[in-house]
């Protein structure tokens, strides 16, 4: 069976200081009620690009304080200093957590042979094994199939968490790599990786919209592709209304209507304005309720 992922979001207080029980509170929610199979902890959804190093190490003990081994973890400790991520490798395994991601580096433009040496170098020291997270529109570097073959020559990296548009590319990753944990990374393009056959997916929707996700995989694996078609359709009106709405503080308001104090977002990210709020509710009843 595919594995569903929530990227866990952190709550933070209005001061920017991280809200420890808001993560436990989402984390809860994730495994409770959307039963999802795992987490991935500290990734864009995360905000973890806009945190202190300590607030990182707070994110990632908290929420394997919290979710124990009840569902698989990974733990994205990409960051643009290698020593922070080798760090960070090094305290999230010896937390517990079965798998590390690591975002490509990014922007300065490095040469594919200092991309592959901070691979080598994160996993180097450590008794775990290695997701690459690649999200070129984002961070503006595209691997092409033969770069992932160079990194997978490295035993410990075992798959990509691919959140890219090339689906050309998806499909040549899928079937150059079949023992390769590839997990997608676009909610809005859960059907056609389903299609490509990824051994999952994981997203920032699906911690509100996890059992329609699942649902949908359902239906994908039983042949009904009409209905998996329809929730895709569904799930798609929700996040275009979420990302219209602004999508990262959308998910956390909408997460307060659910009753999960997910806190707010970190500047410079936005600060909820009364029309945010508004158009969460919004979505809420429209989508969630
Ligand atoms: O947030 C982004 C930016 N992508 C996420 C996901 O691929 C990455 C995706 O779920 C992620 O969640 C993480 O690293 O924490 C989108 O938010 C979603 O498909 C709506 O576009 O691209």
């Amino acid at each position: 069976m595919k594995k569903l992922y929530s990227a866990l979001m952190t709550a933070f207080n209005e001061d920017g200081s991280v809200n420890e029980a808001g993560i436990r509170e989402m984390v809860r929610y994730n495994i409770d009620v959307n039963k999802v199979d795992g987490l991935y902890v500290g990734g864009s959804t995360g905000e973890n690009f806009n945190m202190s190093h300590d607030q990182k190490v707070q994110v990632f003990k908290t929420a394997i304080d919290e979710a124990g081994d009840a569902i698989d973890l990974i733990a994205q400790v990409g960051s643009l200093d290698l020593n922070e991520s080798k760090e960070l490798a090094k305290l999230v395994t010896d937390l517990g957590y079965p798998k590390i991601s690591a975002v490509t580096p990014f922007y300065y433009n490095y040469t594919f042979e200092q991309i592959k040496n901070y691979y080598n170098e994160i996993v180097k020291d450590v008794d775990n094994k290695l997701v690459i997270y690649s999200i070129p529109v984002l961070t503006g570097v595209s691997l092409s199939i033969d770069q992932f073959a160079e990194l997978f020559e490295n035993p410990k990296i075992i798959g990509i968490k691919y959140t890219n548009a090339d689906f050309f590319l998806l499909e040549r990753v899928r079937n150059r790599f079949p023992d390769k944990l590839i997990l997608s990374g676009f909610d809005e393009m859960l059907l056609p990786a389903l299609a490509l056959n990824v051994d999952g997916a994981i997203g920032s929707t699906y911690n509100l919209n996890a059992k329609r996700a699942k649902a949908e995989m359902v239906a994908f694996d039983e042949g009904d592709i009409d209905k998996a078609r329809e929730l895709q359709k569904v799930s798609n009106d929700a996040i275009s209304a979420l990302i219209a709405n602004d999508i990262y503080p959308s998910l956390k308001l909408v997460f307060e209507e659910m009753g999960v104090h997910a806190g707010v977002t970190k500047a410079p990210m936005s600060k909820p304005t009364p029309e945010m709020i508004a158009g969460a509710k919004k979505i809420y009843n429209d989508y969630f309720k």
